[in-house]
């Protein structure tokens, strides 16, 4: 397995909770300030976590119908009738009340609250799905490098529906990377959603370990990816991003009123936060369009090629 050092996430039990943000400390806040990501134990209980495994299970089985990529599916390579292997649930939250729900979860929105304030809009949701033996990488990259705002209040929040381990091919990040310049995500003058393998080690990675129940959230600009899923366990992931409701898009707001529906807390503006942040523009396009992993196919060298044993000790 990859030799994985990375920083020590801390570990909260009781601790001074922040107010009515009783799912994070200021410690925890400080964490995520300093290193750009955090992981909070025990925020669902598990009803909620073998709810979302249930109907996620009923989507993998409609995924057996179909043989090419949808809007809905995004599917690995291998995917057969036989053996569904769906690798994302693209926008759950617009498939099923269940995704709907946890998109505005009060626990969740709690913790998110603690970090960005209390104005908060979503950007929507995927949910990662990495099969034993054989689920996909996710190259390294920043969430920025797809959508640079007119600030950096926005952070993605990962709810494991498996324990998230090493070898079912957590997710991971690297300390204070959300800190530095913009990265490019470019080849060839051509935007292919990850960064060269040149630039960083993944040896300097964390994992995000984590229990089913507990959450992870990670900063806009922080440089992350995680390996593939090597082992017999499934590593489902759902992710669902949130920012400060005066963080616009670089690339505008097609529809106000919908941008507006997307609200999950506090009260919307038209007054976007105009910071001093770093942006390389995801332009331009490569040939083929679609999801992360579809773009991320046309890098010239795979971070993970010739498999995570090349990272091993
Ligand atoms: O599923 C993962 O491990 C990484 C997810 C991610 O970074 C993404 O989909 O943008």
């Amino acid at each position: 397995m990859a030799a994985i050092s990375g920083v020590v996430i801390p570990y909260v039990d009781g601790g001074e909770p922040m107010g009515q943000f009783s799912m994070i400390t200021q410690e925890q806040v400080g964490f995520y300030n300093d290193n750009g990501f955090i992981t909070v134990e025990d925020v669902l209980p598990m009803s909620e976590v073998e709810e979302l495994r249930r109907v996620t299970d009923e989507f993998v089985e409609l995924s057996r119908s179909v043989t090419e990529h949808t809007d809905r599916f995004d599917l690995e390579p291998g995917h057969t009738p036989e053996r569904p292997m769906l690798r994302r649930l693209k926008e759950p939250q617009k498939h099923h009340e269940v995704y709907a729900r946890m998109l505005r979860n009060d626990r969740i929105l709690d913790v998110v609250e603690a970090l960005l304030g209390p104005n908060i809009r979503s950007i929507g949701a995927k949910l990662n799905m990495k099969s034993p033996e054989g689920g996909s990488q996710v190259e390294w990259h920043t969430d920025w490098a797809f959508y640079p705002h007119t600030n950096d209040d926005i952070v993605e929040v990962g709810i494991p529906l498996d324990d998230m381990e090493l070898e079912n091919g957590a997710l991971m990040g690297l300390a204070g990377s959300h800190r530095g310049p913009a990265l490019s995500h470019h080849e060839n003058g051509v935007f292919v959603g990850a960064v060269s393998r040149d630039g960083f080690d993944i040896e300097d990675a964390t994992p995000f370990l984590l229990k089913a129940g507990g959450i992870s959230l990670h900063h806009v600009r922080l440089l992350h990816g995680s390996a593939p899923n090597l082992s017999t366990r499934p590593r489902r992931l759902l992710l669902q991003g949130y920012m400060a409701a005066d963080a616009f898009p670089l690339s505008g707001i097609p529809d106000w009123e919908a941008w507006n529906e997307r609200m999950v807390r506090g009260e919307p503006t038209n007054e976007p936060r105009l910071e001093k942040v770093p942006v390389i523009f995801p332009e331009p396009k490569p040939a083929r369009v679609g999801s992360i992993y579809e773009i991320q196919r046309q890098m010239g060298e795979s971070h993970y090629e010739g498999g995570v044993e090349k990272y091993a000790e």
